[in-house]
């Protein structure tokens, strides 16, 4: 069995309904889903909630366009039905007709239009209130029955008499006229306090059609009576936003006074709540279905070590730890993770040691395996608790990668791959031990097609002798899930000797001993280690720039 549409569903319950319908006035999607799950039969876009959230007066100064826009956001955001004020139609009976395709195309249940002159005056409000001639407004309501191409929709007149001073017969001569030209329900407005009016009204129809009231001035009239008039459907148009308007005056009193919000925290609505309304959590449901975009990734960044370097850096590290070195104004660890974050990882772990409590991070956590760091790298990569999670980039914190070369590194079928570089200027390796790394089949050609040449490690090491390598290790190996399950394996086989000493290249080295495949890729460009002062003036000049 197909489902009814929204339409096709109102409508039977407008007219077999042995109780009048209740529908609630809203503004926006938030309104109308807070209506449905209080269980209301529909939601109302009134005009006047909507022009006042726009901060103008309720007279036409919208569009249609505005007034439809959150009609729809109100309708695709509950499974209520949206009955819409739409005013006189917006113009003639040429724009009613363009409205009422709009407004069924939409999705809408049901338009009620009103007998006013455009442009229109909210019906509270004193002074002019013109109403259209009854010839006029009828051919209106011809256009729009004539423009809905469903049975479904509902036109539904509104008769403006009694808020014009235009007398009770004028009203009950119009609603018969309307009724007679098409119209599938009226409503009959009223701005007097007293319901008798209503009840005149009421009396005299004689239930010759379906009638809707709008019980704003005349709250005292009971849903018994109005059951008992025959009444079909009752609009409560505006006190939610009066509602929310008085509950705001009253928390900005209260943070205004106390420039606090203590006092008010249990009386609003949680974060949560607003979570829930607006489907945060269905959506993490469905980005767990559907969403194959990124894996998450999990990076660690080992920044531990007590410094051994040289020159005038070496004064810098007495003070400070690496990671907070400035690089042209900012941390190098804060320039590293903007650069993984950029890339699309936002989990990242930073191990810190050798004074680590100066190191403080815009985004991600730290975890600190003591001040002394006095074991490898890998004894800082293992202590992160569930460190090996999800795919895992490792990266040293000591260098620098672009976003776009990190973006490529990740974007591997390979479980495991290494970050490599062709060997660098002259004389960079004569003053520390460097990780070489030598390939199983290098790349002899000088130029080459692939951006980031991929190719299978066969050693690493310091052991290398610099004439026999093929380039250095960068710092960074990416593990996807598969990846990470290898590198558990070879982690149980070790030593605890080998868990605190190793390095990372002699973790690696003992993959390749468990003939465990190590990709390579390759990066002419994109990244810096600094290690020198050299290196950070010239990646000041770069940042500069
Ligand atoms: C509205 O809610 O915009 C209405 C009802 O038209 S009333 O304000 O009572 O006229
Ligand atoms: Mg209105």
């Amino acid at each position: 069995m197909t489902e009814l549409s929204k339409a096709a569903a109102f409508r039977q319950r407008f007219f077999s309904a042995k109780k009048p319908l209740i529908i609630v006035g809203a503004h926006d999607g938030l309104g109308a889903q807070l209506i449905e799950k209080h269980g209301f039969d529909g939601a109302w876009a009134s005009g006047l909630e909507i022009s006042a959230s726009y901060g103008v007066p309720d007279a036409n100064i919208l569009t249609m366009t505005q007034y439809l826009e959150r009609s729809l956001e109100m309708n695709m955001a509950s499974g209520i039905p949206v009955v819409c004020d739409v005013d006189t139609g917006y113009g003639n009976s040429s724009n009613v007709h363009y409205m009422v395709q709009q407004y069924e195309a939409a999705g809408i249940a049901a338009v009620i239009i009103e007998d006013k002159l455009f442009p229109k005056v909210n019906s509270f409000m004193p002074g002019r209130q013109e109403l259209a001639s009854i010839v006029e407004f009828c051919g209106k309501l011809e256009a729009a029955k004539a423009a809905q191409r469903t049975k479904d929709f509902l036109v539904i007149a509104r008769v403006e008499a009694l808020i014009a001073g235009w007398g009770m017969d004028e009203a009950l001569k119009r609603a018969e006229a309307y009724r007679k030209a098409g119209a599938d329900a009226i409503l009959i407005h009223s701005k007097s306090k007293q319901p008798d009016e209503i009840r005149t009204f009421l009396k005299a129809w004689k239930k010759r059609g379906p009638i809707v009231l709008v019980p704003t001035t005349y709250p005292d009239l009971t849903y018994e009576e109005m059951t008992k008039l025959g009444v079909n459907m009752i609009i409560f148009a505006n006190q939610c936003l009066r509602a929310s308007i008085a509950a705001m005056h009253d928390v900005l009193t209260v943070m205004q006074t106390t420039k606090s919000t203590v006092s008010i925290e249990k009386k609003i609505a949680s974060v949560a709540e607003i979570f829930e309304l607006q489907g945060m959590m269905k959506m993490k449901d469905h980005e767990k279905k559907y969403l194959r975009m990124q894996k998450p990734v999990h990076v660690i960044i080992p920044a531990a070590g007590v410094p051994n370097h040289e020159g005038a850096m070496a004064e810098a590290l007495k003070k400070q730890p690496v990671a907070m070195l400035d690089i042209a104004g900012k941390p190098l660890i804060h320039r590293i993770i903007e650069n993984v974050n950029i890339a699309g990882m936002q989990d990242v772990t930073v191990v810190t040691g050798y004074k680590g409590d100066m190191v403080q991070l815009a985004t991600g956590t730290t975890h600190s395996v003591g001040e002394k760091a006095v074991h490898g790298i890998l004894h800082s990569i293992l202590s992160v608790p569930n460190g090996m999670r999800d795919s895992v980039l490792i990266h040293y914190g000591d260098v620098i990668v672009s976003h776009e070369n990190l973006r490529s590194f990740i974007e591997t079928d390979d479980p495991i791959s290494i970050m490599i570089s062709p060997l660098q200027r002259e004389g960079r390796y004569a003053k520390k031990k460097f990780d070489f790394v030598s390939l199983s089949k290098p790349v002899t050609a000088t130029r080459t097609l692939s951006r980031h040449p991929r190719n299978q490690l066969k050693d690493l090491g310091g052991h290398i002798p610099e004439a026999q390598a093929h380039g250095e290790f960068v710092g960074l190996v990416f593990l996807n899930p598969e990846g990470v399950k290898l590198w558990k394996k070879v982690q149980l086989t070790l030593k605890p000797s080998e868990q605190k000493s190793f390095s990372l290249a002699d973790f690696l080295q003992k993959m390749l001993q468990h003939k465990v495949p190590v990709a390579t890729f390759e990066v002419r460009a994109g990244w810096a280690e600094i290690h020198s002062d050299e290196d950070i003036t010239q990646l000041e000049s770069l940042y500069s720039a």
